[in-house]
């Protein structure tokens, strides 16, 4: 099956009205592609890079929603609320969520059901620590990731999502994984969804995030079952991040 691939860029807690504005300067120079690009600012700057962006070839996305609907959650963002801004996309289960915030299995299943419920596509990240996949625990841990979130919203709703493998070690440490490794996980991911549906399985596009830089990201896209990438520190940089989505084709 032919799955687009998709280039995202993570611009996690960086930017400034001003930066935000010469970045999506560049990024917008870009012109088509056959990936679908997509970019994920701070909340704050949503509503900028929506206005910039709007009905041109870059696709909005949020780092986080809260896992309630609305009420009394000082200093949440509802998955509601996206939706006034265009966003599409929203990153949950980020390692820096699950590690920095303490985002648990279920939080970020939760999350998955309720960005589901309003209708914005979960790009859903899961990867193991370096401690884990030097004890082979690489798969368990990310069956045990997608698992949760099956039980909790089931399998045919991967068919509006997005998968996203980071493992923990390569994320912000130049350590990126090598193309074969990539592959190997990710086959194994797809693996793991046809337990529950086959057809499921080859919809669901898997994105790799980990330091992945314009001069290494080739090989990575040539894999079979690597759908594209989710990028951090190299997306706030327009030209690494454009010759990242060139090299998606
Ligand atoms: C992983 C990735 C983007 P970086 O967090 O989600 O960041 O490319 O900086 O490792």
């Amino acid at each position: 099956m032919i799955r687009q691939k998709i280039v995202a860029g993570n611009w996690k807690m960086n930017g400034s009205k001003e930066s935000i504005f010469s970045l999506l300067s560049g990024l917008l120079e870009m012109g088509d592609s056959n990936s679908e690009v997509v970019i994920a600012p701070s909340f704050p700057y949503l509503s900028q890079v929506n206005a910039l962006v709007d009905g041109g070839c870059l696709v909005l996305a949020a780092q986080n929603i809260s896992d309630e609907v609305k009420g009394a959650y000082t200093g949440e963002v509802s998955a509601s609320m996206l939706g006034d801004f265009g966003v599409k996309y929203v990153l949950l289960g980020h390692s820096e969520r699950r590690a920095i915030y303490r985002e648990t299995d279920s939080v970020v299943a939760a999350k998955v059901k309720v960005a589901l419920e309003f209708g914005l596509t979960p790009m859903l990240c899961i990867g193991e620590t370096l401690e884990e996949r030097e004890s082979n625990q690489t798969l368990s841990v990310c069956e045990r990731q997608i698992q949760v979130v099956i039980d909790a919203v089931g399998i045919e709703a991967f068919e509006n999502m997005v998968v996203a493998y980071e493992p923990v070690w390569a994320i912000g440490t130049g350590l990126s994984a090598s193309a074969e490794q990539a592959q190997e996980v990710h086959q194994s991911i797809r693996a793991f969804l046809a337990k529950s549906s086959e057809s499921v399985s080859q919809k669901v596009q898997i994105l790799y995030g980990g330091s992945v830089k314009a001069s290494t990201c080739s090989a990575l896209f040539q894999m079979p079952d690597v759908d594209g990438a989710l990028v951090g520190g190299a997306s706030l940089d327009a030209k690494e991040f454009i010759a990242i989505v060139k090299a998606a084709g």
